[in-house]
């Protein structure tokens, strides 16, 4: 049954939905992000806490994506539970993850797995993250017990989400202001001396200077880790992918797509796909129109740009392994997805070979610094009883994944 699936999937595009291990299961609290959150001073504006207790309430989750009409679902395993202490992973977490996957075999999901979403153990970044010489190794190392327990109920597997995200948030967030250095920094000495470290490196908040290297290495590592392990099913990486546009003669879109992308347009020649994540585009220019509650310009034809964009530069077979809009008004959610959607059709028209669509998110789920206020969820959370809602948005994007074949009609 579970090679079958896999099969299938192959041949037939995936039509899902993503999420993050920290975003939706609550109290990862081997984390460093869990620690960040919860020292002081700290940039986030709550903690995570319970999230959206999808830790326990998986097989929930699961079921509705199935019955919404999606044939796959992405997901992230949490380091700081598979390996709390240096060395010493953890079986019942791994034979957890397990049970997730078995989970979406079960209901007809093809899973496709993040093994690093952003957070680390808490060990890690206490000795320097991927600023640390041996970081890769360690990655490394637990790419390979993923790979080993994992791989054989893996239908795709990706190494890092949005292995980019340290160039774009300093570029987005101008996160290079001494005031914004200052802020990450109060909060970093915050987070070593609650170790009894004397450093701290954070994967959102990277100084790329010391620590991209060594993460394109780790990269590497894992997904010769996967690769090399049980189980046959692609690998890939996902890069966050900025629709940038110039306005006006001396505008510098290009110098600063390749700002964004760094390498990592490089580190994507051993996978088997690319996972592209866009939300927006970025105009370098004047401003003016809607903004979608994250600040962004509702602008879903960015998609397009960024596909044509890896097709070009990369050449690997694409999935749009994130896409959304965090928004209050799901009318908006339903607009963006049937412009995205227009987007994606018209470049497998034109002969791209993109596989499959993940919206961004199953859940309202933790926003990172923003904490619980974005809303990217197809699924409304409510954060005292953690009770599960479709919102009209869901229905359509199910609706149109059955059509296209996703699942068999209803
Ligand atoms: O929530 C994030 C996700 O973790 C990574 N990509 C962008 C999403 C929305 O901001």
């Amino acid at each position: 049954m579970r090679p079958d699936l896999r099969l299938r999937a192959r041949r037939r595009p995936l039509w899902g939905t993503a999420t993050a291990a920290h975003q939706i299961e609550g109290n990862n609290v081997n984390s460093d992000f869990w620690l960040a959150e919860n020292v002081a001073p700290t940039l986030f504006r709550e903690p995570s806490g319970d999230a959206c207790d999808s830790y326990h309430r998986y097989p929930e989750d699961v079921a509705l994506a199935a019955e919404l009409g999606f044939n796959a679902y992405r997901f992230g395993i949490e380091w700081a539970r598979i390996e709390p202490e240096p060395g010493a992973f953890s079986d019942a977490e791994l034979d957890h993850y397990a049970r997730v996957l078995e989970a979406c075999h079960a209901h007809g999901l093809a899973p496709m797995v993040t093994l690093s979403h952003w957070t680390v153990p808490r060990w890690f970044a206490a000795r320097g993250g991927f600023e640390a010489e041996d970081s890769a190794e360690l990655f490394g190392r637990f790419a390979e017990r993923v790979a080993l327990r994992l791989g054989p109920l893996m239908a795709a597997a990706t190494t890092f989400n949005e292995c980019n995200i340290g160039r774009l948030v300093r570029v987005m967030f101008r996160l290079d202001s001494p005031r914004a250095v200052a802020a990450r920094q109060a909060m970093f000495v915050a987070c070593a001396q609650a170790c009894g470290s004397d450093r701290w490196a954070s994967v959102l908040f990277a100084d790329i200077d010391k620590s991209e290297a060594h993460q394109i290495d780790a990269h590497q590592r894992a997904v010769e880790a996967l690769k090399a392990g049980p189980g046959d099913y692609p690998v890939g990486l996902t890069i966050a992918m900025q629709a940038v546009e110039g306005v006006g003669p001396d505008h510098r879109a290009q110098s600063m797509t390749e700002v964004i992308n760094g390498p990592w347009i490089d580190a994507a020649a051993p996978c088997d796909f690319v996972g592209v994540q866009t939300y927006t585009r970025m105009r370098v220019g004047p401003e003016g129109a809607e903004r979608t509650a994250a600040g962004y310009e509702f602008y879903p034809q960015a998609l397009g740009a960024t596909i044509r964009f890896a097709a070009e530069a990369i050449g690997k077979p694409i999935y749009v392994t994130e896409n959304g809009i965090a928004t209050n008004d799901d009318s908006r959610r339903i607009a963006y997805i049937d412009a995205a959607l227009a987007e994606v059709r018209t470049a497998i028209a034109d002969g791209l070979d993109v596989r499959g669509y993940f919206h961004w998110s199953l859940l309202d789920n933790f926003e990172w610094t923003f904490g619980y206020a974005q809303r990217f969820g197809l699924i409304e959370v409510d954060r005292r009883t953690f009770a599960r809602k479709a919102k009209p948005s869901a229905v359509h994007l199910g609706r149109i994944a059955r059509q296209a074949g996703a699942r068999s009609a209803r």
